[in-house]
């Protein structure tokens, strides 16, 4: 049997196919939280990727950078049952604290399972015996069990990026023990922080009524264990990260420099530039930070007049009902502070919804006086340490939610609870006006942090984890 000793398996494709008027066919790399994250582990490691490409009914396999890709095709009706239904209306909510209601529809989860599973023929297809797979987030929960049953010789982790619910909220879920059952399928599930790993363990005991244990198991902590038959499924925590170095590096360019010096002239070399940087997502906190403006103007703790705040937006799940009200609201709020506190030459806030090139996005990060990072929920948040990377100068600063995974790590930002109108508003004002040495205190033990852990860090270790862990 032929195939890759190195497979990875998730919902897209690293890659996007565009089809000229012509009819030529090109590839390339897409944006997005995890395919930034794996990149440069492909980098080191010839591999296969087994994913959908984001356009219905697509299968082909070309070769892109060094990755043989395996495209899975979904049809129009499979994405709109078992993507945008049950892993974004479903899931996706249901994990971040039910921001949104979650919505339990036994036809999206039949599309779930029914995909799950031909992602599991694929992986199965794809891999070399004694392969290591390494399956990706919360689209593809059920794979690791399906692909056991196909392919017993292989090793497989899982991933999660998004945090893992507590009890209280997963039991809503008609199917939570087939997801618990199908993370089980996996060597070792894999998780940011230890409360999740935690959580996870927690719901195998009450909702399977397994004996899985707590404790370290070989090297690391904040592991556990649950027995699965005659084999025993490791749970841990592995906060992921960027690849620190590039970005840097990336970042310290000439071209990305003199662009982030032309940004500030053409807003006006305002006194204060804060910088929000998003997918328009409803976990992100967006409105938390519009808000906060808002109050801070209206006080007069920030002035309208020397003051621009850019939201970078990129649009995110637009077919799904909750994405759509809240751009509504986000365009409302920004017209409403323009409205209110700008002028006609000089509006204090620049709102674009549209994903921005690399570069672009970096020299904005350099430009930034101050990072706006406010979710309401976020597994770890890479933005965060893209910022932090992207700032050799040791200027600027960082306003951080408690809720999300980066916090964890980064307890030097300037940390809020989004939920507090006091704690938001006191955070903003304290990152603009503290000295210099302040700012760049913090800033060195931040950036000190992001540097010395990136992603490389992230996938060595889950893969070494995974490697000790016996089937
Ligand atoms: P996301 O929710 O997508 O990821 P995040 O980790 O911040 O969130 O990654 C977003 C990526 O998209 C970043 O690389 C960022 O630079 C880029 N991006 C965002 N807005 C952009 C814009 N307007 N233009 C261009 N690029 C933009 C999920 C989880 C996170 C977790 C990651 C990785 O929700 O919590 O950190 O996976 O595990």
């Amino acid at each position: 049997m032929a195939g890759s000793q190195f497979v990875v398996v998730a919902n897209r494709l690293p890659v996007n196919k565009q089809v000229a008027p012509d009819g030529t066919v090109s590839w390339t790399r897409a944006p997005g939280g995890l395919v930034t994250a794996l990149a440069p582990v492909f980098d080191r490691q010839p591999g296969a990727w087994v994913g959908w490409t984001g356009s219905p009914d697509c299968a082909d396999d070309p070769q892109v950078d060094g990755i043989d890709i395996h495209a899975v095709p979904l049809s129009a009706a499979e994405v709109e049952d078992y993507y945008e239904g049950f892993s974004n209306a479903t899931l996706w909510p249901l994990y971040h604290d039910v921001l949104v209601k979650p919505a339990y529809r036994h036809d999206w989860w039949d599309a779930y399972v029914s995909v799950n599973r031909r992602f599991a023929e694929a992986a199965a297809e794809a891999a070399a015996p004694g392969a290591l797979v390494w399956v990706q987030d919360y689209q593809l929960q059920l794979v690791p069990a399906m692909l056991r049953e196909l392919r017993p010789d292989v090793k497989i982790g899982f991933f999660l990026h998004i945090p893992f619910p507590p009890y209280e909220l997963f039991s809503q879920l008609p199917w939570r023990r087939e997801i618990l059952e199908g993370l089980l399928g996996a060597d070792l599930v894999g998780f940011h922080l230890p409360g999740g790993a935690q959580n996870f363990l927690a719901l195998c005991r009450r909702i399977l009524g397994v004996d899985a244990s707590t404790g370290p198991v070989g090297v690391r902590e904040d592991f556990g264990t649950v027995p699965v038959g005659d084999r025993i499924a490791a749970a841990g925590c592995f906060p992921i990260s960027i690849d620190s170095a590039g970005v840097a590096g990336q970042a310290a360019g000439e071209d990305v420099q003199r662009r982030a010096v032309a940004i500030r002239e053409s807003l006006g070399n305002p006194r204060t530039l804060l910088l929000g940087v998003d997918r328009l997502d409803y976990t992100k906190g967006i409105d938390v930070r519009l808000a906060s403006l808002e109050r801070l103007f209206a006080t007069g703790r920030l002035d309208p007049a020397d003051t621009v705040f850019v939201q970078l937006a990129s649009p995110s799940r637009e077919n799904v009902d909750s994405y759509a009200a809240l751009r509504d609201e986000v365009e409302r709020t920004v017209a409403h502070i323009n409205g209110t506190y700008g002028t006609v030459d000089a509006p204090p806030v620049r709102y674009l919804l549209q994903p921005v090139p690399r570069d672009e996005l970096l020299a904005y990060f350099v430009a930034a006086d101050v990072t706006l990072v406010t979710p309401l929920r976020d597994g770890m948040n890479l933005v965060t340490k893209e910022y932090l990377a992207a700032r050799h100068d040791l200027g600027g600063a960082l306003v951080l939610s408690e809720f999300t995974g980066a916090s964890m790590e980064l307890g030097e930002a300037y940390l809020m609870n989004p939920y507090d109108e006091v704690s938001t508003d006191d955070a903003v004002v304290a990152a603009v006006t503290d000295d210099d040495a302040e700012r760049r205190r913090r800033m060195t033990a931040l950036r000190e942090q992001v540097m010395t852990h990136d992603v490389d860090l992230w996938a060595q270790s889950f893969l070494t984890a995974l490697q000790q862990q016996s089937s």
